[in-house]
């Protein structure tokens, strides 16, 4: 079956599903294509942290009334390191919040959005196939052969998609770092224990207090990156918690764990994101580590970029901002895998090197101690208000 659209966009993802919301309020017309299905799509436990850039471009777009009613508004952050836990006071140092909001909601209004206004999106699509040259996009849904003829293509379809694999490896550099661990992350069915996210530095690893709502917990904790969730009972899981998170006056409550998957980390950037008529955005060109929350928020910063482009395109018929896509993108998502992996060093272990970890204690001690160093932390950690 031969279809034609102006965007054909790859991956119903955060990067996808933003460019499908911001290209059709722009008036121009695309068609997301999704490889799983829907109640996969929304089940998937990932981010939680959105920048306020990021919630000020799903208000714009339309998506802000779930997001203001339920996401919970975060003035501060804490570090924890040596038994003490110390705030990093966001909104006194930036004047800028992150709220606290899953990406399975953020998922959800971005689907919920795109078929209330009937614009098209089909999940569960086999076998995709990226056609730079002609464009075109073919696949198979529902056993139907189907070519869908494009005048550009958004590959956003993760890390693991087809479409960076569709440009020649002449043609793009890569950049890429694994770290010597992962994290093994648990939702838990208990109110928080703290009442903003707890990053801790121990000497038996890193740990993370998160949230995703009043009644449920995200934590995390550092394990090797080979490990196996069936070596982690929950009663592991919480010993480790309760000791990595320790500090004066904390107590971590525990609750019937929900969800629990190990995730691998590393940094990896491509470039450029273009390729005649395939532009990559999110986690199909860039991946950073998620102690710095930025994954989600450089998707959606990459959909907002290319949207503005394409939407100038075919408005005004100049294509010097889509032009300028991948250089902007780029300029944003470098500063974020720099953050991303300071951030990372310094609070995981990383080797027996008590040099380094005397180093790693040191500065912490900085950040907790001049408003410089925890005002450049607060400033990259709420988003870089420039490109
Ligand atoms: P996604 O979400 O991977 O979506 C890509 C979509 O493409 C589909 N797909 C295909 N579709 C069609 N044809 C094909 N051939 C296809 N191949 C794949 C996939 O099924 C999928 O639906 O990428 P996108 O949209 O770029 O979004 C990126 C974010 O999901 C990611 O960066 C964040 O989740 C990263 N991340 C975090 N980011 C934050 O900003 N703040 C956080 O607090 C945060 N915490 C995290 C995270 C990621 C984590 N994991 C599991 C990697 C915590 C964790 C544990
Ligand atoms: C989360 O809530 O899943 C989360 C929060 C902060 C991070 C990473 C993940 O840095």
């Amino acid at each position: 079956m031969a279809e034609r659209t102006q965007v054909a966009i790859v991956g119903a993802g955060p990067a996808g599903l933003f460019l499908g919301q911001l290209l059709q309020r722009a008036g121009v017309d695309a068609v997301v294509l999704e490889t799983r299905s829907r109640e996969h799509v929304e089940g998937r436990i990932r981010a939680g942290v959105l920048e306020q850039g990021t919630t000020d471009a799903l208000r714009d777009a339309g998506l802000g009334a779930r997001l203001d009613r339920e996401g919970l508004v975060h003035d501060g952050l804490r570090l924890t390191f040596e038994g003490e836990q110390h705030r990093i006071d966001l909104r006194a140092l930036t004047g800028r919040v992150v709220t606290i909001y899953g990406q399975t909601e953020v998922v959800k209004d971005l689907i919920a959005a795109r078929l209330d206004a009937g614009a098209p999106l089909h999940f569960e699509v086999d076998d995709v196939r990226v056609d730079v040259a002609t464009p075109a996009v073919r696949y198979r849904h529902e056993g139907v052969e189907h070519e869908l003829r494009c005048d550009a293509i958004a590959g956003c379809d993760g890390f693991h998609g087809v479409c960076r694999a569709a440009i020649p490896e002449a043609e793009v550099t890569t950049w890429e770092r694994a770290y010597p661990f992962a994290w093994l992350g648990i939702l838990a069915d208990v109110a928080p224990s703290t009442d903003e996210l707890i990053y801790a530095r121990h000497e038996r690893g890193f740990a993370l207090h998160s949230m995703r709502s009043p009644s449920r917990s995200r934590l995390y904790v550092q394990v090797d990156p080979g490990d196996d969730v069936a070596r982690w009972p929950d009663a592991r899981v919480w010993e480790e918690l309760h000791a990595r998170l320790a500090s004066d006056g904390f107590a971590l409550a525990e609750g019937p764990v929900l969800e629990k998957s190990i995730t691998p980390m590393r940094s990896f950037v491509a470039a450029p994101l273009r390729h005649g008529a395939l532009f990559l955005a999110g986690d199909a060109a860039h991946i950073v580590p998620p102690t710095g929350a930025k994954g989600l928020n450089l998707a959606a910063a990459d959909a907002r970029v290319l949207s503005r482009g394409l939407a100038e395109f075919y408005r005004g018929g100049s294509a010097t901002l889509l032009g300028e896509y991948s250089a902007r993108a780029l300029a944003r998502v470098w500063k974020a895998a720099r953050f991303s992996w300071w951030f990372t060093t310094l609070l995981h272990r990383f080797s027996e090197d008590p040099f380094a970890q005397r180093l790693q204690q040191a500065e912490l001690e900085y950040l907790a101690r001049s408003t410089a160093a925890s005002h450049a932390l607060a400033e990259n950690y709420v988003g870089l208000g420039f490109d």
